[in-house]
């Protein structure tokens, strides 16, 4: 290779020149190729994914002391409220959709682009102007009504900087909505020749169920969202009883989204999951189409289910006990997948890489969190662990014992195709194991002290409590650990790693079909596809041509 010619590729496993090729700053902010927005995203979310981090680190050592003093009550409530605003919506909710799904989609459908590039490139700049609202909102004193907002503290009564949180959070929704609109449009018309329906990966179905959701649910918060600002600038009685309003009708409007949004958490890493059982089992997804459609059963029958966040809110009892049916109705479809992922390990040669452990970590970890979920959308168990730590515990074990296992699965499954370079792999498994204990010791203990009436949202409490609380912040720094050594060694390889090749794990999906990292264009030639989605029947090697089965 002649060293003093940079610019010429004498390699010819490389058709053309990499997406990573041009390193100008100008040419990185003003880019429309997908591949390049998903890892402007990518970046983000692990910036607002740290600040949210330490948020939370602060508080957990806060709580070691039952009347801790470290931080004041008000210090307190900011801190969880950046907490949880920064986790849910600018950390979860695009992680796997906007980062990993905006490189990954176009590929897996053999397509050079999104429907609409620009408007990609807009979503992230609406992302990242909303992140900044949020952040500016913490530097002039923070917030501290909760992620949640209730009114009318809210709107009325709060004297924190309310208005510019929100307007942080309404503007980041816009960013949602449009990447939703770009992957529905996209996965509708923008498939290879041959990709059916029925053909389309499982990554490819939940991210399309996902978008639905994002598409239909979050014009919801918006209007939420404004409707408290105007009833906090004008007066004007919407949701405060004293001004005439309904508080109970924010609660209603706000989970109208919110519970269709765990959705936008949690699909998409079931998307992931399930690409990672085919792989690592070598075998197709157990019940395909059944895992397709439960996706999109989820996304349908999700937004049925609100009111199981306000059995005590006054609703009348016979509401309640609506929803909490149809809150066991939609736990179905969740339990089709788990089954289906947990046969498909049946008579599987699984080989454990450590996407794979984060896959099989999703599993239990969703499965706890999951399972909880139907003790709380039973009514009268539910009046008992409302607002305690039990419900924190069940959250966060869907959303960061499933969700965030999931990403860190996908993330590590496509670093070598994002990249082109392979991660170390004994440092990963070794991450994945860490972050599993990690996480197990500090959300267990949140169930049994919940059940026994810790309330959330307190820093101050009873010292009957504090044994849980210090094996939940030992279990923190575990957890900790568990996530920083990913950040440390992924960095590490993008200078040191191995070079990758282009289907390091030799699996199906048309993005190990091009070279790691992918061309500008993707491919040179439009790929056709011939058949389902898992073949790994009779040989795992890829195939040399764009073709996923011959
Ligand atoms: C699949 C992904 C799921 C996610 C991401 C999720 C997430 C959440 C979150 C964030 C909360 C707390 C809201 C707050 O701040 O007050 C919550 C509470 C709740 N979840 Fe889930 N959940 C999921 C599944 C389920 C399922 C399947 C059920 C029932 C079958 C369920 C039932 C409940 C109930 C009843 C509450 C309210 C508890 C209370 O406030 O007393 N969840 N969930
Ligand atoms: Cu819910």
């Amino acid at each position: 290779m002649n060293e003093l010619a940079p610019a010429t590729h004498t390699h010819t496993s490389a058709p053309a020149e990499s997406y990573l090729d041009e390193h100008t700053v100008r040419s990185w902010l003003l880019t429309t190729d997908h591949k390049r927005i998903g890892v402007l995203y990518l970046i983000s979310i692990v910036f607002y994914f740290l600040v949210a981090a330490v948020a939370v680190g602060i508080m957990r050592i806060e709580l070691l002391h039952p009347h801790g003093t470290l931080l004041l009550n008000e210090t307190y409530n900011k801190l969880f409220t950046l907490h949880g605003v920064l986790m849910v919506w600018f950390f979860l909710i695009p992680s796997i959709p906007s980062a990993l799904g905006n490189f990954i989609i176009p590929i897996m459908i053999g397509a050079r682009d999104v429907a609409f590039p620009k408007l990609n490139l807009l979503s992230w700049y609406l992302f990242m102007i909303g992140g900044g609202f949020v952040l500016y909102s913490i530097m002039i004193g923070g917030v501290d009504t909760g992620w949640t907002f209730y009114t009318p503290f809210s709107s009325t009564y709060s004297n924190t900087h309310v208005l510019t949180m929100v307007f942080g959070v309404f503007i980041a929704g816009f960013s949602s909505i449009l990447t939703g609109l770009n992957f529905i449009i996209t996965i509708h018309k923008m498939r290879a020749p041959g990709m059916r329906w029925f053909r389309m990966p499982l990554f490819l179905w939940s991210l399309y169920s996902t978008s639905i959701i994002l598409v239909l649910a979050t014009p919801v918060l918006a209007i939420t969202l404004l409707l408290m600002a105007v009833e906090r600038v004008w007066g004007i009685g919407i949701f405060d009883p004293r001004l005439g309003g309904d508080p109970i009708l924010f609660q209603h409007l706000f989970w109208f989204y919110s519970h269709p949004a765990v959705y936008i958490m949690v699909l998409p890493s079931m998307g992931v999951v399930s690409e990672l059982m085919a792989a690592f089992t070598r075998k197709e997804v157990f019940g395909y189409e059944w895992v397709a459609g439960a996706s999109v059963a989820i996304a349908v029958v999700g937004f049925l289910v609100w009111g199981h966040h306000m059995f005590v809110s006054s609703q009348s009892i016979y509401a309640g006990m609506v929803f909490s049916i149809l809150s066991f109705i939609v736990a179905v479809p969740s339990g089709i997948k788990v089954f289906n992922w947990t046969a498909t390990l049946y008579q599987g040669s699984i080989s454990f890489e450590t996407p794979m452990i984060y896959a099989l970590g999703f599993i239990g970890l969703f499965a706890i969190g999951g399972l909880t979920g139907l003790f709380l959308a039973a009514l009268a168990v539910d009046v008992h662990v409302t607002d305690t730590y039990f419900v924190v515990a069940h959250f966060h074990y869907i959303m960061v014992g499933g969700a965030v296992m999931g990403f860190m699965g996908g993330l590590h499954y496509w670093w070598p195709k994002i990249t082109g370079r392979l991660y170390p792999e004994a440092f990963g498994r070794l991450a994945a194991i860490v972050t599993f204990i990690g996480f197990n010791f500090t959300f267990f203990p949140q169930f049994v002290m919940g059940y026994l009436g810790m309330p959330r949202r307190y820093h101050n409490y009873a010292p009957e409590f504090q044994v849980y609380h210090v094996l939940s912040t030992a279990g923190a720094s575990i957890l900790g650990i568990g996530y920083l050594l990913p950040v440390i060694y992924l960095l590490w390889s993008l200078r040191y790693g191995k070079k990758a090749p282009a289907n390091p794990w030799h699996a199906t999906g048309l993005e190990w079909q091009t070279t790691s990292p992918p061309p500008k264009h993707n491919f040179d030639e439009t790929p056709v596809v011939t058949g389902p989605p898992y073949d790994y029947t009779e040989d795992f090697e890829p195939k040399p041509s764009g073709v996923l089965h011959a």
